[in-house]
């Protein structure tokens, strides 16, 4: 059987069902996050979104491939990464938000760190904050909680500039998936209408900690939140396969995301869409015991 997800919104959402005070987004089997960097530096993708009609032009190429969730992201988290100003950040993102936002197809997150984007972006009609500090920032815990939108929370060791400089953990399962647990709680106590969890893939984390992290991907995904999974291409892909361009471990990618769906994952955050897409199509049939009424 294909798992059954929720996600609460203090406002309407594409495809969203009204439920109280709230609108509640359900599905069954993972469902798509499609990746929209409109940034000039991001590892894979980088300059290729970076004007708006570029930018929108990709995300319409997400959404029919088959992708429920935009990703829209202003600055670059890979390793090394130099910070990008606020004003810089808001002009490359906000355009894109407003709109994807007035097209009203996609259930759109928007990735950043900085409470002032979360806050222009939401005011512009994103839905989600993506935050890969897992709001450690009060400030972002504040903006979210104000507009009502839930957030991903993802656990990163340190900052991206230097976050790759030797990480060490005692116990890198149990210090992540507690992380987590612990801020989902500070979250829906500060007002949040719900959270999604990410385990971080390679932020402050070496091939080692990510493989111990996937193997125990169950434990997360029983603690009963939703949880994301984001290895797209991810480094660990070139070190356990001998794939240095980042556009070709999209096969390393899907085996991955895949492991991860077995285990209860909800939302993948992928840059391949389309393949991802048929892998899952795939998955559903195997599930389901009347394949023509599965997910897809
Ligand atoms: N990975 C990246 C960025 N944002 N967000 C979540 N929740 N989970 C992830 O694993 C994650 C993320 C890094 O990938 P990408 O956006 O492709 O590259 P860059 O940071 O260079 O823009």
């Amino acid at each position: 059987m294909l798992s059954q997800f929720q996600l609460d919104f203090g406002f309407p959402v594409p495809g969203a069902r009204p439920l109280g005070d709230r609108w509640r987004l359900e599905w069954r089997g993972a469902a798509l996050m499609g990746i929209l960097n409109v940034t000039p530096d991001s590892f894979s993708d980088g300059g290729r979104h970076a004007t708006l009609p570029a930018a929108l032009q990709h995300a319409h190429a997400l959404l029919e491939a088959g992708a429920r969730f935009i990703d829209v992201g202003g600055e670059s988290t890979r390793p090394g990464a130099q910070p990008v100003a606020v004003e810089q950040e808001l002009e490359r993102v906000v355009p894109v938000v407003r709109a994807l936002a007035a097209e009203g197809r996609a259930v759109i997150s928007v990735d950043t760190l900085k409470p002032e984007v979360a806050d222009a972006a939401l005011t512009a009609g994103a839905h989600l904050i993506n935050d890969v500090s897992g709001l450690r920032n009060p400030a972002m815990l504040e903006v979210c909680a104000r507009h009502a939108a839930p957030a991903v929370i993802m656990h990163m060791r340190g900052e991206p500039r230097t976050m790759q400089h030797n990480p060490h953990y005692d116990d890198v399962v149990a210090e992540v998936h507690g992380y987590l647990e612990a801020q989902a709680r500070v979250a829906l106590e500060a007002g949040l209408p719900s959270v999604m969890l990410d385990p971080g893939i390679g932020f402050g984390k070496t091939v080692a900690h990510n493989l111990s992290l996937l193997r125990a991907l169950n434990d997360l995904t029983a603690r009963g939140y939703p949880v994301l999974l984001g290895a797209s291409r991810k480094r660990l892909i070139e070190v356990l396969a001998g794939v240095p361009e980042p556009a070709r471990r999209d096969p390393g990618s899907l085996a991955l995301h895949l492991w991860g769906v077995q285990a209860g994952v909800a939302l993948l955050r992928v840059h391949d869409v389309a393949g991802h897409a048929q892998a899952l199509r795939v998955w559903a049939a195997l599930e389901e015991d009347s394949w023509e009424k599965s997910a897809w």
